[in-house]
């Protein structure tokens, strides 16, 4: 199912050193969920997911009424979300007349059974199996003659299946079980769930391509493009991957498949949610797309599909969109925190820079979509132009999305609040919990990337890994306090010597790193391939590997353009963004200045915030005493010392409720 894969080469940004020839790069694949146990800094997140938050999605489900949908045998549930006001949670506001977010409920299911899934490989837990067994049952049993499975076109608008795949997700819930069904083979060996999903796929399959008998259709929400990638994976099967990249092939072209099918509904093609195709990314061809627009997360799925394509055919012509595409968003449109989409008009893209704090939508999917991307960028070679932001996001935008205990939840990630945002327990479009907690239970498969004999270290974190190289058995193991600490052992365990290169990312962020193989120094620059230490060698039994990396605090500026933050700084230590808390400070955030050269400490705090680094600070804060009445007046404000304390973004609003600063005046 693989297609040849060619050599290139090109200039590219952050290197440290360059390779001085053409080389041919690899594929990489992922492990999958049993291959990789987490320990340390991930192993926590990993068991609130698994002890807290997978029984609260569960729970969750049920009470908005999912279920009651799914299950053919209840009687058929009435509407619980009104048409026309798909989003929840304190919010609400229309999108168009013709949608509700109970359309995606199958969604919302999925991503919990994929969650509860990849939370079963490290937790078992014998009630949430017979729970998902049980959801299994019921998508058997609705499941219709030809194959085809939807709770909400089978049960709540039957006879309107495949009639707008502009708005109504029906292809996006597709994919959503696809991965669903996946992630529960892997985790369990239980294939029924992939078989009721195999059928399904067939029946799409026969619906939808280029052949004249079929409509030329795709989804308007993508998702379904990568879960066929996957399902490909997971049973070898090519057409799978064949139906894949015909979703990705036919987006955009002329003639448009929204237009011909507005018109079929009768309808005015421009009147739809954000009247414009930008917003679903169909405007143009895929291969001809640079900017990166439209709502994030579906455009954050929709270039995953396309990388993946990448790997799998060695398709030039979606690499070099990707390239652009990629360059587009790290370069103008990301938030420090790896966040993205800055608007709540359309959950996505503005214009070039613009990247408001206080109001950042930056949705928690679409800050686990830039991880799905990046990762799948590591495809077709180990870069840490990639790696860096898969964990920039991780670890910043992504993990901010569920709190410390796993019980609450962001759905927007802004990096300023004056106290009046929280996590909250639920939300009428309840997207994100279970996105975030599919990621934190799934993180070793994203941690290593395995060539046909390279493996690539692309995360690091305590873990063990079982990695099948070509029918080679390797075990990896990492000790290390990361992210806390950057000393980093890792154990090579081979039966017997055996040669494979073994490639270490060295972030871009890291000024100084240092590497040693059996206590011997590693020349660290003779060895770097885009930002990889690459290490070729025979392997032996108990062969130690030690990096260190440098976590000296950062101050990051922003590019002038971005007016938000200028003569702003962000305090960066290793993967992490910090930020200020009311609770930690005694005056107002956006009172404090930082001299240049105030000196940061960083210390570790064991029982605070589950373990984390501080950052202190001497700075300068504006004082208001003697202002009185006044609201405007000639001399500046007068300061007094203040000392600050900064910890981890991930970590915020876990405390009292209060104010948050991510980036921090500069005097
Ligand atoms: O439309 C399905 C999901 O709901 C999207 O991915 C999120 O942005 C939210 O709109
Ligand atoms: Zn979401």
């Amino acid at each position: 199912m693989i297609g040849s894969f060619a050599p290139q080469e090109k200039t590219m940004k952050n290197f440290k050193s360059s390779p001085s020839r053409l080389e041919t790069r690899s594929r990489f694949r992922s492990p999958n969920i049993q291959q990789v146990s987490m320990g340390g800094f991930w192993a926590d997140r990993i068991a609130a997911v698994a002890e807290k938050t997978v029984p609260i999605l569960q729970l969750r489900c049920d009470e908005a009424g999912m279920f009651d949908q799914i299950d053919p045998a209840r009687p058929i549930p009435e509407q619980r979300i009104p048409f026309s006001t798909a989003f929840g949670g304190g919010k609400v506001r229309p999108v168009g007349g013709n949608v509700t977010a109970q359309m995606y409920w199958d969604s919302d299911v999925a991503k919990m059974v994929e969650a509860a899934a990849f939370s079963l490989a490290s937790h078992r837990n014998d009630t949430i199996e017979a729970v998902i067994d049980r959801i299994v049952d019921m998508y058997e049993a609705l499941q219709q003659e030809d194959g085809y499975l939807n709770s909400w076109y089978i049960r709540m608008q039957p006879g309107k299946r495949w009639t707008n795949l502009r708005d109504c997700h029906e292809l996006y819930c597709a994919g959503h079980l696809i991965e669903a069904a996946v992630a529960y083979y892997q985790a369990t060996g239980k294939r029924k769930f992939m078989d009721v999903m195999g059928r399904y796929v067939d029946h799409i399959a026969s619906m939808f391509g280029p052949e004249p008998d079929k409509r030329r259709g795709y989804c308007g929400h993508e998702e379904i493009e990568l879960a066929l990638v996957k399902l490909a994976r997971a049973t070898g099967e090519q057409r799978y991957l064949e139906l894949a990249k015909y979703f990705i092939d036919e987006r955009g072209r002329e003639p448009h498949y929204f237009l011909i099918e507005a018109e079929e509904r009768a309808e005015e093609p421009g009147r739809f949610a954000h009247g414009t195709f930008e917003y679903n990314q169909s405007h143009i061809p895929v291969r001809e797309q640079t900017k990166v627009v439209g709502h994030a997360v579906r455009a954050m799925y929709l270039y995953s599909a396309m990388a993946d394509l990448v790997t799998e055919y060695g398709d030039e012509t979606l690499r070099c969109a990707l390239d652009a595409l990629w360059d587009d968003l790290v370069t103008k449109r990301l938030y420090v925190t790896g966040g993205l989409g800055p608007s709540a008009d359309n959950e996505g893209f503005t214009s070039d820079y613009d990247l408001p704090n206080e109001t950042a939508y930056a949705e928690t999917c679409a800050a686990v979509g830039l991880v799905f991307w990046a990762s799948r960028m590591l495809g077709f070679g180990a870069d840490t132009r990639y790696a860096d932001i898969m964990e920039q996001a991780l670890y910043n935008g992504a993990l901010a999305g569920v709190s410390l205990d796993g019980m609450r939840f962001f759905y927007e990630n802004p990096l300023q609040s004056r106290g009046n945002h929280h996590r909250w327990p639920w939300h009428r479009c309840p997207c994100c919990p279970p996105n975030i907690a599919r990621l934190i239970a799934s993180i070793g498969t994203y941690a290593y990337g395995v060539g046909e004999s390279e493996i690539a270290v692309h995360l690091y974190g305590e873990n063990q890994a079982r990695i099948d190289l070509g029918g080679r058995a390797v075990h990896l193991s990492q000790n290390t306090r990361y992210p806390w600490d950057g000393s980093i052992a890792i154990t090579i365990d081979v039966e017997e010597p055996t040669g494979f290169a073994l490639l270490l990312r060295i972030p871009a962020w890291c000024a100084t790193a240092t590497l040693k193989v059996n206590d011997e120094i590693v020349d660290l620059a003779a060895t770097l391939q885009r930002g990889y230490a690459r290490l070729d060698r025979t392997w032996r039994p108990g062969d130690r590997v030690m990096i260190v990396l440098d976590l000296t605090i950062q101050r990051l500026y922003a590019h002038p353009n971005v007016r938000q933050d200028r003569n702003r700084v962000a305090l960066r230590r290793g993967p992490l963004i910090y930020c200020l808390e009311g609770t930690d400070n005694s005056v107002p955030l956006d009172r404090i200045s930082l001299a240049p050269d105030a000196a940061f400490e960083a210390r570790f705090e064991e029982n605070f915030l589950g373990g984390v680094v501080t950052l202190q600070a001497p700075a300068t804060a504006e004082t208001s005493d003697d202002w009185l009445q006044t609201l405007y007046r000639p001399e500046p404000p007068r300061t007094s010392p203040a000392s600050i304390t900064a910890v981890p973004y991930y970590a915020w609003d876990n405390r009292e409720p209060g104010e948050m600063l991510v980036w921090l005046r500069e005097t």
